[in-house]
Parts: structure tokens; C-alpha cells; sequence
């Protein structure tokens, strides 16, 4: 049983496609709260913290929208450490993944952390890597160190991560510059060849393994990692994604290893979705992350 606490991030500052804000509205609706209660955990739902719309705030030249981002993240910062500080497990719901710049930061105030990113994007862009300026595609590159220095500030000098203690998996569309970006930083990544190659189990029990010296994971899971065909309400959709089995079997090795320490849930967009499908979705693998695993042979 876990002390958890639910925080939304209703931010679309971070990209184009609007709909991502109202995130925490459909995955309160598919009862994110009630699936938690009846693992046993107790559960506390924070509200949001508040962002303010894209009619009201200025645009910035490289990377959109960067003040007032820069802001939210900050009260997001705090509000994530005081959760953890409490000793509780947060669970923090996008919104688009530039929250995590914020999240992250604020869960490794508890100390040194590692972060599992779950996405089919790297997100290590910076201003000058980027082709779309929206910062949801540059949150891993500012956590570990890198891009616009008020961003990265937020984490203290250097970043909030060290590239050691980060593992990205499910990975399918990097940029060009980005790319090298990335081999050159020591985050370690699984891209969907090596889960199709070797198995989802096998990458998964590495990708663990390569966490295990950390007493701190954050899980940070953008939706669009999954395959857009059983997960359409994502606003960057990118094809050959995880399965459904795939998705389930990563939360349960990862409940079983026990590292996960707090989670997002982001980039889901109700707008683009099928019946709050995706939202649903998101609901059922937080459950699987945090659930207990009981073998019921039915008579
Ligand atoms: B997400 C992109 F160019 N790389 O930087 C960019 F392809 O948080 C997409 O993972 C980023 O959804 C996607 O804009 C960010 C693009
Ligand atoms: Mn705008
Ligand atoms: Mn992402
Ligand atoms: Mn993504």
C-alpha cells in the first residue's frame, strides 16, 4: 500500500495541436483514482496546478511559449517536491511532456534519480536542434543538462538527472541532429528495433537492470510510445508502437522490480482520441505499474 497523490498539468503550451490540456479531465474520467483505491493504495487527487491558455501568452522566437512554460514548471517543481518529501508516490497527469521538465525536477529534490522515459520521441531537442520549437520535444535534453538555460536552471546548475541514470525506451522517430545530440550524451536507448529484435521482456529486464543502481526511479510515459492504432489520442503519432501486451508486460516487470519512485502520464489528447480510449488505456498500465499481481486460475 502506497501513499499516492494525484497532481494535473492541464499545459498545451508545449506544442501545436490543441486538446492535450484537457488530459487530466479524460484520465480522471476513466477513474484513474478508483482503479488506484482498489489496488489497496491510498489516494489523493491535488487538483491541477494552474497554466494559463495559449490566447494569453506571448510567443517566444526558439522555443515557443518559453516563459510562460518556464513558470508552470516551476510551480510544478515545487509541488512535485512536496509530495515526495511528504514520502508519497506521485502521480503527475499531462498535459504535454514539457510538464516533465518540471515533474522530474521536482521528484529528484528526494535525491539522486533516475528517470525511465517511455516514448516513441527522444526529446532531445534544444532551441538550436529543433526543427518545431515546441518544447513537449526537448524535456529529456533540459533535464539532463542541456538547451535554454532558464529551462535547465530550474533543476539547478547542470541539470536534474545525470545521463547515466536515464534510460529511454520505445523510441521510433529521433531528429537528425538530435540524434547525435543523444549518442553523444550516455543515455542509454532501446528503440522499437531492439524490443522487436530481442522481445519486450528481454530490453525491459536490461533497461531495469541498467536502473538498478538508483533508490529513485521516475517513470516518465508519453502515451504515443504506444501503437496508434489501439492508442489514437496522441497529437504526435508516430506507427509501430508497443502492443497492448507489450505495454502491460513493461508496467509488471516494473511493479515486480519495485524501482518505480513517481510517474507521468502525458500527451494525451481527449480531442484526437476515440471514446477516451487512450485515457482508459493510460488508466489500466498506471494500474499494472502499481497494482499487485494476483495468479488466478479460473475453475
Ligand atoms: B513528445 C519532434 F520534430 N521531434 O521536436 C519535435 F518530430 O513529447 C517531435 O515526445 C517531438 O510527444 C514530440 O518537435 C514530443 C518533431
Ligand atoms: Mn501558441
Ligand atoms: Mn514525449
Ligand atoms: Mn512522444
Amino acid at each position: 500500500m502506497r501513499d499516492v497523490e494525484i497532481l494535473g498539468v492541464p499545459m498545451d503550451l508545449g506544442q501545436d495541436r490543441r486538446g492535450v490540456d484537457m488530459g487530466p479531465s479524460a484520465i480522471r474520467y476513466a477513474r484513474l483514482r478508483g482503479a488506484l483505491r482498489e489496488l489497496g493504495h491510498r489516494v489523493t487527487d491535488l487538483g491541477n496546478v494552474e497554466v494559463p491558455i495559449p490566447e494569453v501568452v506571448e510567443e517566444d522566437e526558439r522555443a515557443r511559449h518559453l516563459s510562460a512554460i518556464l513558470e508552470v514548471c516551476e510551480r510544478v517543481a515545487k509541488r512535485a517536491a512536496e509530495t515526495v518529501s511528504r514520502g508519497a508516490f506521485p502521480v503527475f497527469l499531462g498535459g504535454d511532456h514539457s510538464i516533465s521538465i518540471g515533474t522530474v525536477s521536482g521528484a529528484a529534490e528526494a535525491g539522486r534519480t533516475g528517470v525511465l522515459w517511455v516514448d516513441a520521441h527522444a526529446d532531445f531537442n534544444t532551441p538550436e536542434t529543433s526543427p518545431s520549437g515546441n518544447i513537449h520535444g526537448m524535456p529529456l535534453a533540459v533535464l539532463t543538462g542541456r538547451g535554454h538555460p532558464e529551462l535547465v536552471s530550474i533543476g539547478g546548475e547542470g541539470g536534474s538527472v545525470r545521463p547515466e541514470d536515464v534510460v529511454l525506451l520505445g523510441v521510433r522517430s529521433i531528429d537528425r541532429e538530435e540524434r547525435d545530440l543523444l549518442l553523444g550524451s550516455g543515455v542509454r536507448v532501446y528503440t522499437m528495433k531492439e524490443i522487436d529484435a530481442y522481445g519486450a521482456a528481454r530490453v525491459v529486464r536490461q533497461a531495469i537492470s541498467d536502473l538498478a543502481h538508483l533508490e529513485r526511479v521516475h517513470l516518465s510515459f508519453d502515451l504515443d510510445v504506444i501503437d496508434p492504432e489501439i492508442a489514437p489520442g496522441v497529437g504526435t503519432p508516430v506507427r509501430g508502437g508497443l502492443t497492448y501486451r507489450e505495454a502491460h508486460l513493461l508496467m509488471e516487470l516494473l511493479n515486480e522490480a519495485g524501482i518505480v519512485t513517481s510517474l507521468d502520464i502525458v500527451e494525451v489528447n481527449p480531442i484526437l482520441d476515440v471514446r477516451n480510449g487512450t485515457a482508459a488505456l493510460a488508466v489500466e498500465f498506471a494500474a499494472s505499474l502499481m497494482g499487485r499481481h494476483i495468479i488466478s486460475v479460473p475453475r
